[in-house]
């Protein structure tokens, strides 16, 4: 037995693999070289999605069917591994959703947690657990799982965000559940802004009991987060791998924003070229600010503002800014960290 190659065949095991197979029985020893992989082998590949054309096939589908009646008017990004199987990576869905003005996207609930990455438009509003707030190019917003979460445009203009969600993972536990509200929009029972000053100030409730793993925070704003990159790129040390890099957190723990999906930004400055790393998350990222190449494995995809770019696990990863550049990326490492399986290598050549 061997974990790199199969016994070999003959027509004796072949019959008796005919026989098991008629009882709901396999052989481990013909499969186990693909269950049990030396370093990960994903289905999963490296892609790149060009925002303009995307946002062509955006606008058609506007012409083609309301919010309302698409429940979400969103156009899945599937992963050229994985067709039809409403998939970027293995664990992890993203679509490109879009709100025009006056739509609504219903009120309903699922166990599955969304973010939502602004990529165009301004003043467009979701509605979370009520309380609403208006997103702008570049907030990361949370609806965590089981919130009621609504969208409406009360703008003149197109709103376009890319959606994360934990969609596969929570099939592969066969954990879903999901309802409509039955109505638009659901009550709004705190003022805007609550959760922001709240949670949002170095400041808790003195008697704050916790309800969920997700964060209070919904809205992480772009304006607060350039502003932190921007005040730190005079003091810090560029990481070689990674430029700047933060990670969103849960206030309350310092944990990952979002129990099963960690979100991050990082700022690439003009010519830095990162040193190979790899990494067990497979890793959507998209460009806030900026343009350069990302090379995953032997290709090199060339990235500006708003295309989205899928890195499957465990592929050698170099970045390279043209100008300054922000990248915006999610991935599941804080669930395989939880489960103890998250690994990295710094200088993966
Ligand atoms: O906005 O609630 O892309 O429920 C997929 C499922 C967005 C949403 C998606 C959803 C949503």
């Amino acid at each position: 037995m061997s974990l790199t190659e199969a016994p070999k065949r003959s027509p004796e095991r072949d019959a008796f693999y005919t026989k098991l197979n008629d009882k709901n029985f396999s052989a481990l020893w013909t499969v186990l070289n693909n269950l049990i992989t030396p370093t990960p082998k994903s289905a999963c590949q490296p892609h790149r999605w060009e925002f303009a054309p995307a946002r062509e096939l955006l606008m058609e589908a506007g012409n083609l069917i309301t919010a309302k009646e698409a429940e979400r008017r969103v156009l899945i990004l599937e992963n050229p591994g994985m067709r039809g199987q409403s998939r970027i990576t293995t664990s992890l869905y993203a679509g490109l959703q879009l709100v025009l003005p006056g739509e609504v996207a219903p009120a309903h609930r699922h166990s599955q947690s969304a973010l939502r990455f602004v990529m165009e438009g301004s003043g467009a509003c979701t509605a979370v657990d009520g309380e609403r707030t208006y997103m702008e190019v570049g907030d990361f917003v949370i609806t965590p799982p089981n919130a009621w979460h609504d969208h409406g445009n009360e703008s003149n203009a197109p709103m376009i965000w890319m959606d994360g969600l934990d969609i596969p993972m929570l099939s592969f536990f066969d954990a879903s559940f999901a309802e409509g509200l039955g109505a638009d929009t659901q009550a709004l029972t705190k003022p805007n802004g609550d959760s922001q000053a709240r949670y949002g100030a170095n400041l808790l409730p003195v008697d704050f009991e916790r309800t969920g793993l997700s964060s209070p925070l919904f809205n992480y704003p772009y304006t607060r987060t350039r502003e932190a990159l921007e005040a730190m790129r005079r003091h810090d040390e560029w990481d070689p791998c990674h430029g700047l890099k933060m990670r969103y957190i849960n206030p309350l723990d310092g944990g990952s924003a979002m129990p099963t999906i960690s979100p991050f930004v990082q700022l690439l400055p003009k010519g830095f070229k990162t040193t190979s790393y790899r990494s067990t998350d497979a890793t959507v990222f998209t460009v806030v600010e900026g343009s350069g190449t990302t090379t995953i494995g032997d290709t090199t995809y060339h990235w500006k503002p708003k295309d989205i770019v899928v890195i499957p696990s465990w592929c050698p990863v170099v970045h390279q800014a043209h100008e300054d550049a922000v990248l915006f990326s999610f991935s599941d490492r804080v669930t395989q960290q939880k489960l103890g399986i998250w690994r990295e290598q710094r200088s993966a050549d």
